[in-house]
C-alpha cells in the first residue's frame, strides 16, 4: 500500500503548485515555466517535490505527459477527450511507460478540467505507475487545490486503471462523489472540489 500526500499550493499565476504535505516549511513552489495565462499544465504527483510544469498548447502538455509517444494530440482537450482513439492511444502510451525515467514520470492517470464537458483551462496528472483496482488501497492523491483550481474542477477523466474521488474540501473531507472514471458534467459538485484521490 503506497499513499502519497500532496498539497497544492498558491504560488503561481494558475495556483498550481505543491510540495509534500509533510515538509511545509519547505512548501514554496519553484518557479513554474510557462506560467501565466498558459491553461495546460502537467502535475507529477509521484515526484518526491511535485511542482506542475506548463506548456502553450494542450498537445504539448500531453508529449510532456506521455514521454514524448504522443506528440499530435489535438490542440482542443476536449475533441481529444471525447475521441475514443484519442483514449486509446493513451492507454497504449501508458502501457509502455517507463515510470520515473526522467524528470517526469510518464503514466498519465488523469487530466482535470476547469469547466464542464472537458473544456478550459486543464492540468494532466502524471504519476510513475497506474492504479491498483483495489479501491480500498488509494493510490494517488491530491489534498489541497490551490487558490486558483479549489472549487473550479468542472469535468475530469481518468487513465491506467484509476478512478477519482472528488472531495468538497481539503484532506478528503465533506461530502465526496463516488469514485468514477470520469464526468463531464460534475453535477452538485460542480466548482466544489477540493481534494482528490485516484484508486
Ligand atoms: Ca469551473
Ligand atoms: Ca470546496
Ligand atoms: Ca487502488
Amino acid at each position: 500500500m503506497r499513499i502519497r500526500t500532496l498539497m497544492l499550493t498558491s504560488a503561481t499565476a494558475l495556483g498550481l503548485a505543491l510540495a509534500p504535505a509533510v515538509a511545509p516549511a519547505q512548501a514554496a513552489a519553484a518557479p513554474v515555466p510557462g506560467a501565466g495565462t498558459s491553461g495546460h499544465c502537467v502535475l507529477d504527483v509521484s515526484a518526491e517535490r511535485p511542482a506542475p510544469v506548463c506548456f502553450g498548447s494542450f498537445t504539448e502538455a500531453i508529449a510532456r505527459a506521455t514521454g514524448g509517444r504522443i506528440a499530435d494530440a489535438p490542440a482542443d482537450a476536449g475533441t481529444a477527450l471525447k475521441d475514443a482513439r484519442f483514449r486509446a492511444r493513451v492507454e497504449d502510451s501508458n502501457a509502455r511507460g517507463a515510470g520515473r525515467s526522467n524528470s517526469l514520470a510518464d503514466v498519465l492517470i488523469g487530466i482535470e478540467f476547469e469547466d464542464s464537458d472537458f473544456d478550459d483551462n486543464e492540468w494532466v496528472v502524471t504519476a510513475a505507475w497506474g492504479c491498483t483496482s483495489s479501491l480500498a488501497d488509494v493510490d494517488w492523491h491530491v489534498a489541497e487545490l490551490g487558490s486558483y483550481w479549489n472549487d473550479q474542477v468542472g469535468s475530469y477523466q481518468t487513465f491506467s486503471g484509476c478512478r477519482a474521488q472528488h472531495f468538497e474540501h481539503s484532506h478528503f473531507t465533506g461530502i465526496s462523489m463516488a469514485y468514477d472514471t470520469g464526468r463531464a458534467d460534475m453535477g452538485w459538485m460542480d466548482d466544489e472540489a477540493s481534494s482528490i484521490r485516484w484508486s
